[in-house]
């Protein structure tokens, strides 16, 4: 077995609440049945290629500052050192028990000089890297393509007012598309990183919406032709890198779906920290998908309410979590999506043992938050209160409304006859949130 690059760290168990092990999950108990599904299965919990193995700590005021020694060693942005990453995040990857991963090619592989080269390094350590799947049992949650971080990108992909550009980043999609399927991928996703504007003085909103359109079709048609089976995601955000993405947020994304008539091809990865930029909550978004049926996958992080950029925390406030899960049961559960920590540590928990300390935290907060809506959906007085609230389009007027089977007519003659509405009863927010504390 080769060296392991955390030979002091053992593999994370489960020791329950009253341990006090900074290498153990105090709730995170993967196959303890929660409405009679296994956790693991509830949650599908996801590692990222890009902050996990390429995050350096840098910020637009500094340098890097994470300490990685695996990268000490050989050349910077060679494809050696692609190579010794490697086999580091697969041990994380089991070490944490977590099942699933994401990536970005050119976070996976470096960048060569043309398109045929960085090819070639793909290829290279896709190989490596389904070694290493077929070694652990672990499974890609979902791959992508990085279209957003080489200059050819500035004016946007398949928004770019550069044909040349689209056509690249058509290129980088297909080629990333096939190694998704390659390594039986769950599913792919966009995450439209500069399908946006900075000013409009420049910018053919319609057009660059129209060639958006045009690419996903593609998309869809090259999945077809290759059998994908997997679905698309949509990556909501509405803001940074450009000053205003196309695919703002869930609503703006169906939206978009619709217009172009993509709707049964995709679903939506929901991002916590990009709900907040859109000055939406987390669980808001989750809704919006789920009432479109369009709810697949969701991107577990979180923001900082005073910084006003996309800081991919690790999420640990058991509200967020408890909110997301009752929403995601609520939808009946992942299938093909996961949890997946799109978060980085911060810069100044610079340690290589922080990537552990940060995952385990995640994934006890979110086996808290998946313990937590199970208990209030067990319990059924939050449900039964919703329930209740809505009673009044159960029979009656109500019921008449809901059928179709009146208009404004009919309405007019009810409402002239009702004197005035004095049925209605309290909100109880306050009792509501009291309620939801009980089981925090
Ligand atoms: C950036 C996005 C990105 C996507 C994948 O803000 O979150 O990391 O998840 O391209
Ligand atoms: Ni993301
Ligand atoms: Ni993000």
């Amino acid at each position: 077995m080769a060296k392991q690059a955390f030979p002091n760290i053992p593999k994370i168990q489960y020791e329950g609440p009253g341990s006090r092990n900074p290498w153990a999950f105090k709730h995170y108990n993967p196959d303890e049945l929660i409405e009679g599904k296994a956790m693991k299965d509830h949650l599908r919990f996801s590692v990222v290629y890009w902050h996990t193995m390429c995050g350096s700590g840098a910020d637009m005021f500094g340098w890097g500052t994470a300490d990685r020694p695996w990268d000490r060693i050989g050349k910077p942005g060679s494809v050696d050192q692609a190579k010794r990453r490697v086999p580091v995040f697969f041990e994380i990857l089991e070490k944490l028990q977590c099942p699933f991963y994401a990536w970005h090619d050119r976070d996976l592989a470096p960048h060569g000089k043309t398109l045929r080269e960085s090819n070639e390094y793909f290829d290279t350590i896709i190989d490596l890297v389904k070694q290493h799947q077929k070694a652990t049992g672990t499974r890609l949650l979902w791959g992508t393509a990085q279209n957003f971080a080489h200059p050819r990108y500035m004016h946007g992909a398949a928004t770019s007012c550069n044909a040349d550009a689209f056509a690249f980043a058509a290129a980088q999609v297909k080629k990333a598309m096939d190694m998704t399927r390659e390594l039986n991928g769950e599913g792919y996703v966009f995450w439209g990183g500069r399908e946006g504007y900075t000013t409009l003085l420049n910018t053919n909103l319609k057009r660059e919406m129209d060639h958006l359109g045009a690419f996903l079709h593609m998309a869809v048609d090259y999945k077809k032709k290759i059998g994908f089976k997997g679905p698309f995601y949509i990556e909501p955000k509405p803001k940074e890198p450009t000053k205003h993405q196309y695919d703002s947020d869930a609503a703006a994304c169906l939206n978009f779906l619709r217009e172009y008539d993509l709707m049964e091809h995709f679903k939506l990865n929901i991002e916590t920290n990009h709900a907040t930029l859109a000055g939406h909550t987390m669980q808001h978004e989750l809704e919006v998908a789920s009432a479109a049926g369009a709810l697949g996958s969701i991107d577990a992080n979180t923001g900082d309410l005073l910084l006003g950029w996309d800081t991919d925390q690790f999420p640990t406030d058991l509200y967020l979590t408890s909110q997301c899960m009752l929403t995601i049961l609520k939808c009946g559960g992942f299938t093909t999506g996961g949890t997946n920590f799109d978060a980085k540590v911060r810069r100044e928990s610079f340690a290589p043992e922080d990537l552990f300390h940060a995952h385990i935290a995640g994934m006890d907060s979110f086996a808290r938050g998946l313990k937590i809506a199970a208990a209030i959906r067990k319990d059924g007085r939050l449900a039964e209160f919703v329930r209740n609230r809505y009673r009044s389009w159960d029979s009656g007027i109500g019921a008449r409304i809901e059928k179709g089977t009146v208009g404004f007519k009919e309405l007019e003659a009810y409402a002239l006859d009702l004197g005035e509405v004095s049925s209605n009863e309290s909100g109880r927010q306050e009792y509501l949130e009291n309620l939801f504390n009980e089981f925090i």
